[in-house]
């Protein structure tokens, strides 16, 4: 290896590797309860909250909306990184082009099948590489992994990439989802170290 993980530097300037994060060439899987049944032909993905027009979209108008591949890294709260995932699949800036959020929606509670929920700011949604998921390293995702569709959100902690991802509800402020409310930090920064509040 030509650069030492502990200092290769990303060209933002900031370390690759988070503090406290050490690198794993395999894939853990985690999360929280049992993996939820899904049918591709009832799938819907829906939204709504702070928006002009609810909207729900099936399997294949989901898709049609765009498709886009980026590289990153994953950071888990739980200490592990995994570098270089591929994923593919629709990008936020895409679907959000497509939605009329209304202007004080700047926050999103994200909904998977199952129950599970986590907050992320709409601004940070909004970056290039976030994406909604359904291919990883070329294999569409496995169940345990978030089949049909996760999302992707590589500058935060790994627990904001919701598996399962069904809908996402706008809001007027930021509002704790499921780890956040027992007691992960609500924004979730790896570089920052903002594990646990
Ligand atoms: N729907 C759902 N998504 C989830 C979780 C969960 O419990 N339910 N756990 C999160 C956490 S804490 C982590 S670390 C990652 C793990 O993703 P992986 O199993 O693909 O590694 O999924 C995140 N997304
Ligand atoms: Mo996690």
């Amino acid at each position: 290896m030509a650069t030492s993980t502990a200092t290769e530097l990303r060209p933002d300037g900031k370390l690759r590797l988070p503090p406290g994060q050490h690198l794993t060439t395999g894939w853990p899987v985690l999360h929280y309860g049992s993996v939820p049944r899904i049918d591709l032909d009832k799938w819907r993905f829906k939204v709504w909250g702070l928006v002009e027009e609810e909207l729900e979209f099936t399997w294949d108008e989901f898709n049609a909306i765009g498709q886009s591949a980026d590289v990153s890294d994953i950071h888990c709260v739980t200490t592990w990184s995994k570098y270089d995932n591929e994923w593919r699949g629709v990008p936020f800036k895409a679907l959000f082009e497509r939605l009329k959020v209304k202007p004080e929606g700047r926050f999103v509670m994200v909904h998977s099948y199952g129950g599970y929920t986590t907050n992320v700011p709409l601004v940070d949604l909004l970056r290039d590489d976030v994406l909604f998921a359904h291919t990883h390293n070329g294999e569409p995702l496995t169940k345990d992994h978030g089949w049909p569709l996760r999302l992707v959100v590589p500058h935060l902690y790994f627990w904001k990439s919701a598996k399962w991802v069904g809908g996402l509800q706008f809001l007027s402020s930021d509002r704790p989802g499921f780890w956040e409310t027992y007691g992960y930090h609500i924004y979730g920064d790896p570089w920052r170290e903002e594990r646990y509040s």
